[in-house]
């Protein structure tokens, strides 16, 4: 049995959709961001760090449910103990993990930060603007000319690398950057959006 504690920002959709890929059932947990239910004691406890997306698996091997945090490891951890997102063969697989993480240390970051400064900070700030902004093209564009070569990230298979960029690049307008521009990236997201794995997972949280 699993638990998710998650919400419908690019971080929190990551997780229902490999869940919803996996095949794996799962109880969805709605947490109230705006209410600041992540910073309340009873889910500190569950995760220090005061962030969705949580995921509690009370099915572990030594019979102790396991809290995990982060969305690259709970993704990992998914495929790794369910099986699947993870190509078998030696290069995809490791390119796969390349991505993955080229996800939570680049393009999340600055993606955030870009959307951050552009609409939410006090008052504008340019050079914090540009930088984050600019920062986040040129990712955009790597992963552009990666999807021009290939249809996946981590090659010929869609794996978890192609969730976790999806998550961010589906709303690419936040970061100030027009999707439009990409066209390889504009289809691939296309294509992930439109598959019933993704779609089952979004809506869970129009419920
Ligand atoms: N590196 C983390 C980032 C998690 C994260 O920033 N989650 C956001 C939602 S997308 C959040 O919980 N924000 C609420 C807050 O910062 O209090 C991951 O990949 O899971």
């Amino acid at each position: 049995m699993i638990e998710l504690y998650s919400a419908n920002t690019p971080n929190g959709i990551k997780v229902p959709i490999a869940l919803e890929e996996l095949g794996v059932e799962y109880r969805l947990i709605t947490v109230n961001l705006a209410a600041d239910e992540q910073k309340q004691p009873a889910f500190l406890s569950l995760n220090p760090n005061g962030r969705i997306p949580l995921l509690v698996d009370f099915s572990t091997p030594d019979g102790v449910p396991l809290n995990l945090a982060e969305s690259g490891a709970i993704l990992l951890y998914l495929a790794q103990t369910y099986g699947g997102l993870l190509p078998d063969d030696f290069r995809p697989r490791q390119r796969a993990m390349e991505y993955l993480f080229l996800q939570v240390a680049s393009i999340g970051p600055m993606f955030g930060q870009a959307g951050w400064f552009l609409r939410s900070a006090a008052q504008p700030i340019p050079v914090a603007i540009d930088r984050f902004r600019n920062e986040s093209l040129r990712l955009t564009a790597l992963l552009e000319a990666r999807l021009q070569k290939h249809p996946w990230l981590a090659g010929d298979e869609y794996s978890l690398a192609d969730i976790m960029h999806f998550s961010w690049l589906r709303i690419a307008h936040y970061a100030g950057i027009d999707l439009a521009r990409f066209p390889a990236l504009s289809a691939w997201v296309a294509t992930i959006n439109a598959r019933p794995a993704v779609q089952r997972a979004l809506a869970r949280f129009q419920n």
